[in-house]
Parts: C-alpha cells; sequence; structure tokens
C-alpha cells in the first residue's frame, strides 16, 4: 500500500520504525467501519476474538488476554526525562539515552510476521484547538479497533499533520515476533521483565513494548492523554486530569459542571453516568477518565473529554449499579477478559444475576461454572464502548469549547476514617486535600504490592509525567490564575465500612444527594459547619429521605476522629518527605494549618 500523506515526518519516523521491527506487511488505517469489520473476521479466524450473539449483542467481540496481561504494569512505566530530578520520586526513571538503547534492542526484528499499522488519531474532536494529532504504530489489530473506539481516527487527522507539520508519535509493539512458520499465540505479548511503558517528555515520545493491555498498549489513553500532556499542561498552563466531567442540572434547568477524580477502580465511570435519585435533578455524561482543562477567556476553567470512548471496569456493572453503562455497551462493544456464556453473550460477577446457562468460557479461555467458586471475569476486565452509545450522553461532550467547571471533588476508596463528604474551606485547602487522597489498592495496577493505604494525588501517581512536586505547585499555581473563579473542592469517599465489612452508604446513584449538596452549598442556599478537616453538612441538608440508614451509621459516615485524622496527616507527612525541596511551601503550610486545627 503506498503511504496516504505527503508529510516527510510521518514518511521517515514510518519507514525508520519499520526497518528496526521489520514489519512482513505496513497498513495505513483510516478508522473506517470497512476497516473495523475487516480486522474483527481476521481476528475471529486467527481465535484472537470471539464473535458474540448477533442478536443478543450486535457488531460485538470478546478477548482474552494473557492471564500475566491484564492490567497497567506500574513497575515497567518509565518517565525517561533527561534529568531524573525531573521524573521525580513518584515515577520509575531509566536515562533516556540508556533506554531507548535498550528498547532498540527489543524493537530490532519484533513484528517478523506481522503487521505494523499505522492509526492517525486525535485526542480531543478533529481541529479543535486544544486536540492533539498523534500517530500510533503498532503491530496488535486489537490496539487498532479499541483505538477506532477510544479515539478519533481518521485520515483528516493525516490532513491536520501536514498542515501543522506535527504530531505526538506513539510505537507499540506486543514484542512477540514470529518465526517463519510459527503460529501465533491468542494473545501475544512478551514476559514481564521485557515490557516497558516509556515516555521521552522532552520529546513529546511515548515507546511501549511487550503488553497488548489497555492503558500500556492504546497510547493515547494514558501515555498521552494523561502523561505526555500532563508534563505539556506545566509547561503552557493548562491541567491535563484523570478526572470524569458531568453536567448536573437543577429542576430549575441551571446547570453545574463536575471534574471528578479517583484512582483506577474506585467509582469514576460509575458517577460519570449516575441516575440521579433527588427528584428533578439529573446527570449528563461528558467523560469518564480523563479530562483537558484550560482558563477561558472569562477566567473560568473549561473541561474537555479527549477520549472518544468508554474502556470501563466490566465486574459491579449492573442494571442497578450502572444502566447507563449497561445500555452504551448493548451493541458495537469489545469485552475483555469476560466470561463469554454459553449462547455467546457476556457475564461478569455482580452483574445482577447469576451466569446464564451456568457457566462459559472464563477470562483464562478455560471452561468455567460459576458453581464451582472461582470467579470467571478478571477484576480488572473491562468493556470497550463508544461514548456516543450512552443514553446520557451530554450534547456539549464534543464542543470543542470545553464545559466550565463549578466543582472540583476528590477522593479514593478508605473503609475507614475519610467521612462521606467535606468541602475545602478555600482553593489552596482544596488543592492540599487532593494532594493527600489516598486509596486502598484495587485491581487495576498489577503490581503495588501488600500495601494497605497508598497516597495517590489528584489520582495521578501513576499518570504524572514529570516532578509531583513541581505538579502540586502547578495546581496552587492554577488556583492563582482562576482566582475567585476556581471551581469549590470537596472530598469524597464513598466506600465505608462496619467492622463486620457491610457498607455505611448505599453508593451509586444515592451520590447524587452528595452531589446535591455540593451544588446547593455553591448556589450559597446552604451553610456548612466547620470541622477541623473542612466544612460539612448541617444535618438534613444532604436529604436522606426514602433512605434506610440507621442513625448510628449515618453518625459514623459523618464522623471526624481527629485520633484517627492525626494517624492519617503523619502518614501524609512521611509520603511527603521524599519530595524534599520541591514540596509545594503552600503544602506545608497546609499540614501546620491541620494540624493546628486537629489539635486545638
Ligand atoms: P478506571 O476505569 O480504572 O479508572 O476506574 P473507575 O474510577 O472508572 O471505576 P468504576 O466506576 O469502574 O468503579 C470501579 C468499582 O467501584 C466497581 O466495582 C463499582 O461497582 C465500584 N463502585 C463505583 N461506585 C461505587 C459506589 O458509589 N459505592 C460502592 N460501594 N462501589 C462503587
Ligand atoms: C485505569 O487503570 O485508570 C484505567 C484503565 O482507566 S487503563 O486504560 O488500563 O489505564
Ligand atoms: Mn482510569
Amino acid at each position: 500500500m503506498s503511504a496516504p500523506t505527503t508529510n516527510q515526518k510521518l514518511l521517515d519516523w514510518v519507514a525508520e520504525v519499520a526497518e528496526m521491527t521489520t514489519p512482513d506487511n505496513i497498513v495505513w488505517c483510516d478508522g473506517s467501519k470497512e476497516e473495523y469489520d475487516r480486522l474483527m473476521v481476521q481476528m475471529c479466524e486467527s481465535g484472537m476474538a470471539i464473535k458474540l450473539n448477533e442478536e443478543k449483542r450486535p457488531n460485538s467481540f470478546a478477548f482474552n488476554s494473557d492471564p500475566s496481561d491484564v492490567a497497567r504494569v506500574e513497575n515497567r512505566t518509565y518517565i525517561a526525562s533527561l534529568k531524573e530530578e525531573d521524573a521525580g520520586p513518584t515515577n520509575n526513571w531509566i536515562d533516556p539515552v540508556a533506554l531507548k538503547e535498550t528498547m532498540k534492542g527489543l524493537y530490532k526484528g519484533c513484528m517478523k510476521g506481522r503487521t505494523m499499522y499505522v492509526i492517525p488519531f486525535s485526542m480531543g474532536p478533529i481541529g479543535s484547538p486544544i486536540a492533539k494529532n498523534s500517530i500510533e504504530l503498532t503491530d496488535s489489530p486489537y490496539v487498532v479497533v479499541n483505538m477506532h473506539i477510544m479515539a478519533r481516527v481518521s485520515t483528516d487527522v493525516l490532513r491536520l499533520i501536514e498542515k501543522e507539520d506535527t504530531f505526538i508519535p506513539c510505537l507499540h509493539s506486543v514484542g512477540a515476533p514470529l518465526a517463519e512458520g510459527q503460529a501465533d499465540s491468542r494473545w501475544p505479548c512478551a514476559p514481564i521483565e521485557d515490557k516497558y511503558i516509556a515516555h521521552f517528555p522532552e520529546e513529546n515520545l511515548i515507546w511501549s513494548y511487550g503488553s497488548g493491555y489497555g492503558g500500556n498498549a492504546l497510547l493515547g489513553k494514558k501515555c498521552l492523554a494523561l502523561r505526555i500532556a500532563s508534563a505539556m499542561a506545566g509547561r503552557e498552563g493548562w491541567m491535563a486530569e484523570h478526572m470524569l466531567i458531568l453536567r448536573f442540572t437543577n429542576p430549575e434547568g441551571k446547570q453545574f459542571h463536575i471534574a471528578a477524580a479517583f484512582p483506577s477502580a474506585c467509582g469514576k465511570t460509575n458517577l460519570a453516568m449516575l441516575q440521579s435519585t433527588v427528584p428533578g435533578w439529573k446527570v449528563e455524561t461528558i467523560g469518564d477518565d480523563i479530562a483537558w482543562m484550560k482558563p477561558g477567556a472569562d477566567g473560568r476553567l473549561y473541561a474537555i473529554n479527549p477520549e472518544a470512548g468508554f474502556f470501563g471496569v466490566a465486574p459491579g456493572t449492573s442494571e442497578g449499579s450502572n444502566p447507563m453503562a449497561l445500555a452504551s455497551i448493548e451493541e458495537n462493544a469489545i469485552f475483555t477478559n469476560v466470561v463469554v456464556t454459553e449462547d455467546k453473550d457476556v457475564w461478569w460477577e455482580d452483574m445482577g444475576y447469576d451466569c446464564p446457562g451456568g457457566g462459559g468460557i472464563d477470562w483464562k479461555n478455560n471452561p468455567w461454572k460459576q458453581a464451582d467458586g472461582e470467579k470467571g471475569a478478571h477484576p480488572n476486565s473491562r468493556f470497550t464502548a463508544p461514548a456516543a452509545q450512552c443514553p446520557v450522553i451530554c450534547d456539549a461532550w464534543e464542543d470543542p469549547a470545553g464545559v466550565p467547571i463549578d466543582i472540583f471533588v476528590f477522593g479514593g476508596k478508605r473503609t475507614n476514617t475519610m467521612p462521606l463528604v467535606h468541602e475545602a474551606f478555600d482553593f489552596e485547602q482544596g488543592v492540599y486535600m487532593g494532594a493527600t487522597a489516598s486509596s486502598e489498592p484495587t485491581a487495576a495496577a498489577l503490581d503495588l504490592g501488600n500495601v494497605s493505604l497508598r497516597f495517590d494525588p489528584f489520582a495521578m501517581t501513576p499518570f504524572i509525567g514529570y516532578h509531583a512536586g513541581d505538579y502540586m505547585q502547578h495546581w496552587f499555581d492554577m488556583g492563582e490564575t482562576l482566582g475567585d473563579k476556581a471551581p469549590r473542592c470537596f472530598y469524597v469517599n464513598w466506600f465505608r465500612k462496619t467492622d463486620d465489612g457491610k457498607w455505611l452508604w448505599p453508593g451509586f446513584g444515592e451520590n447524587s444527594r452528595v452531589l446535591k449538596w455540593m451544588c446547593d452549598r455553591v448556589e450559597g442556599k446552604v451553610e456548612a459547619r466547620e470541622t477541623p478537616i473542612g466544612l460539612m453538612p448541617i444535618d438534613g441538608d444532604l436529604t436522606l429521605d426514602g433512605l434506610d440508614i440507621p442513625a448510628e451509621d449515618w453518625a459514623e459516615l459523618m464522623k471526624v476522629d481527629n485520633g484517627l485524622f492525626k494517624a492519617t496527616l503523619e502518614d501524609a507527612k512521611a509520603y511527603l518527605a521524599k519530595f524534599g525541596d520541591k514540596l509545594p511551601a503552600k503544602m506545608t503550610e497546609q499540614m501546620a494549618k491541620l494540624e493546628a486545627r486537629l489539635n486545638a
């Protein structure tokens, strides 16, 4: 196939990579339905994909990964800045020259026996001033079809690259060359010690090797839209955050835009599509994972969702918890590491009903019976679906101008200590709350080991493309830029448990009650009571009508235990110590103020 572009930079790069990786063929992708269908047919024939029941799940497919390749690999992820100190204490670092040497060794001949796909894609609406044009080179057809859904894949991007003579290069290989006549495996990938997810922030360059999974391989997502974009945003005065974006509209039609940062597998997709239980209030989805935000001409902060689809956690997704996600995956969806039932539909744990037929093929590609008690879907199994299929997608979701953010929400999974909701006294304390957000570990990252609590600033620890201390300072700087137009900051915790392990808060749709309280605060409709950690609801303002929450459970959800918070503050101090003189003075100031309030 002759190359469908005249851009010399792009042609040279493709030629250079092809020379290094020696694919059998090169295919330039155009993002068309014909291309998608053709690749799916090929993958079904090769045994990599399973076509699902056309009646039950039209145009949908299931994949099972290699059991070793089921999530992001944070200990194989690198920020290879020129200077080590610029990667900071939260990132792995290798000298970029040395890392490139190592990776070139791995890339040499790595696409032998495979096709190299050239994927032109845009993160953000094509041609929008905030969007980024990019090319992913990959030898994974699974990556191509997922990129079709998650990003905007189009030859229009080639035209923009020709005009602007610039693009963000993303190189990906599964790292499994095929010898002459060698049969391919169902899910080719490299052993863990050969996997590298590498970022060269000064060059806006991404090199990924050895994994075919999600955030390791769909390079527009975590690698570009968060790690590289956060480094660009830090330099250029905007923000790239691990945040959902939603619009919450009250009965009078007043709109509030909320951006919320929760760590992986802590409820962003669920909150983004929430079905409000507060009469007359409704939620519309703008994004479920990533927000790019810039101050607008009116001085407010405007957010866009750079993605085009959802790559959501399957287990726990049910008619009860997230009906809008279920509706989004009725057709044209891809499923990875779920159960394929006997009648070729999909199932996962906590889907709201037992597996039809009692079993099927599990995520490890083996025959499986629910009655045997083993999990059928991997806890980090995922669906990929076009955002446009979400019944509550907001009409502004592709507006290149974005939506003005009124409220930031931070949070994580804490079964103890953190109350249901509290509000920051001001933006600077809000930054402190976001910067010291903490969570108990989840299944979305493979390798966090046996830790009980992980500090996860702004849910961005695995995604900050530069020094996390500089990143915190950037948040304070944005506060100064925005002044009194800065969003109001809140901290939530949906995950408190009783001593015998039951949820204290019903969560999901009922979280709308908490969002409404936030909006009432923004509008000045309700007062709040001061506690050492921030402002909290006055009894009655956060309505519990119709909920069956015993008074002692509510008291527990609203409790601020000074002793527990002093312990968390000590943990935060220990965590922040590793930032050394890069820790913003404002963080130290906030800690001193919090300590004083807790001791008062
Ligand atoms: P990533 O895609 O990894 O970034 O995850 P996410 O933040 O989008 O998480 P998601 O919304 O997929 O939720 C992950 C898990 O949290 C699922 O098992 C949900 O059922 C569960 N969850 C979400 N919201 C709530 C809630 O309000 N209460 C409780 N108890 N669980 C929740
Ligand atoms: C996350 O882990 O935050 C995800 C899934 O959204 S992945 O795309 O694999 O990063
Ligand atoms: Mn995520």
